[in-house]
């Protein structure tokens, strides 16, 4: 297992490399190239300038999240096969740089969604949330701006304003999309990338939809333990795995995480998001602090669960709460996600020392 923090890169994150740096047990670092498009050819140089920053800070990258995948990969559009041959090249040049994990979703249009991403709780701190029926409220064509409006100036991960403002062109190019077809997609994609991961070892690890359930009507297929397994198996290659995000599978009360993560096995989760949140009635729930006792999962049984499970690949923190009055891309503070790794770090170390592996 390695620690891990997300990091969106200089001139994008309000968080320093030098301020990771002092979290301890943190030694890797997950990003990508923020300010790149869904479709868009990663240049050597720019992964191996990126690369340099994060190794001159002292860590090393454990992981790029996420390489999007462009909607026309999604929905089987006209400029599909030219989109998976610049993902293929970017992950050669990926691969040639050393870096061997991939994190990636597979949402029509929108990215995960919060109705409200500084949601007041009774002590002071701020927390992202989400609640069903103010969603249904939201025109979808509002909602762009209706995230951009709370996100404090920054540009939200999966919200690329360029690629929002043409929302009526990718609802129609969604239209005849249902779960089967948006799987067949999936699968024609992972298949056609695969032969350039194994010539690197690249893990690819799809996040799971968040929520994890159909948003504005479309289609979502990556919501449960049973929706994961159909992938594993359609493209059963080690390679093709997870990223267990408890925070997008918790959405739903019915998942169960560590039978989830049972019947997944540690070989085929390539990188775990680790975090809670708080149920607070059908389909609405806020985030949370990562310990067990401010949220609605048990943190030491998914954590004891990962470790049964012979997982080995970098954890992270997940969202935090906004707290000590800190400014930061909503859910990407410094505070309480180096208060999360710590937890986090103290659940494994006291799993791993009460069952040594043999
Ligand atoms: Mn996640």
């Amino acid at each position: 297992m390695q620690m891990t923090m997300r990091w969106f890169g200089t001139g994008y994150d309000s968080v320093t490399l030098e301020q990771i740096r002092q979290v301890p047990g943190v030694t890797g670092i997950i990003t990508s190239l923020y300010g790149k498009q869904p479709g868009e050819l990663w240049e050597k140089s720019e992964i191996a300038a990126h690369k340099k920053t994060v190794e001159d800070a002292g860590f090393t990258i454990a992981g790029i999240e996420s390489v999007n995948i462009h909607d026309s990969i999604k929905a089987a559009g006209a400029e599909r096969d030219a989109c998976i041959d610049n993902y293929r090249a970017t992950l050669e040049n990926l691969g040639q740089a050393g870096i061997r994990l991939v994190c990636y979703n597979f949402m029509p249009v929108f990215d995960w969604t919060r109705s409200d991403l500084a949601k007041m709780r009774s002590d002071g701190s701020t927390v992202l949330a989400y609640s069903q029926s103010i969603i249904d409220k939201i025109d979808p064509n509002d909602m762009s701006s209706a995230m951009k409006a709370q996100a404090g100036g920054y540009m939200l991960a999966g919200w690329e304003p360029e690629r929002l403002q043409r929302l009526k062109e990718l609802f129609a190019l969604y239209k005849d999309i249902g779960e089967n077809e948006l799987f067949a997609n999936l699968q024609y994609f992972l298949e056609a990338v695969m032969p350039v991961c194994e010539k690197y070892g690249i893990k690819m690890a799809i996040h799971p939809d968040d929520p994890a359930w159909s948003v504005f009507g479309l289609t979502r297929i990556m919501t449960g333990g049973e929706k994961l397994q159909r992938l594993l198996k359609a493209v059963d290659n080690p390679l093709s795995g997870v990223t267990l995000c408890t925070g997008s599978l918790g959405t739903n009360p019915q998942n169960d995480i560590p039978g989830i993560i049972k019947s997944i096995g540690g070989s085929r989760i390539h990188f775990a998001h680790l975090r809670n949140l708080r149920h607070t009635g059908p389909g609405d729930f806020e985030e949370a602090a990562h310990l067990s006792a401010d949220g609605s999962m048990d943190m030491y049984a998914i954590v004891k669960a990962l470790y049964d499970s012979g997982f080995d690949g970098p954890i992270r923190p997940d969202h935090g709460r906004a707290i000590w009055g800190e400014k930061s891309m909503p859910g990407y503070g410094l505070y309480d996600r180096a208060l999360g790794a710590s937890y986090l770090m103290g659940l494994w170390e006291a799993v791993e020392k009460a069952n040594p592996r043999r």
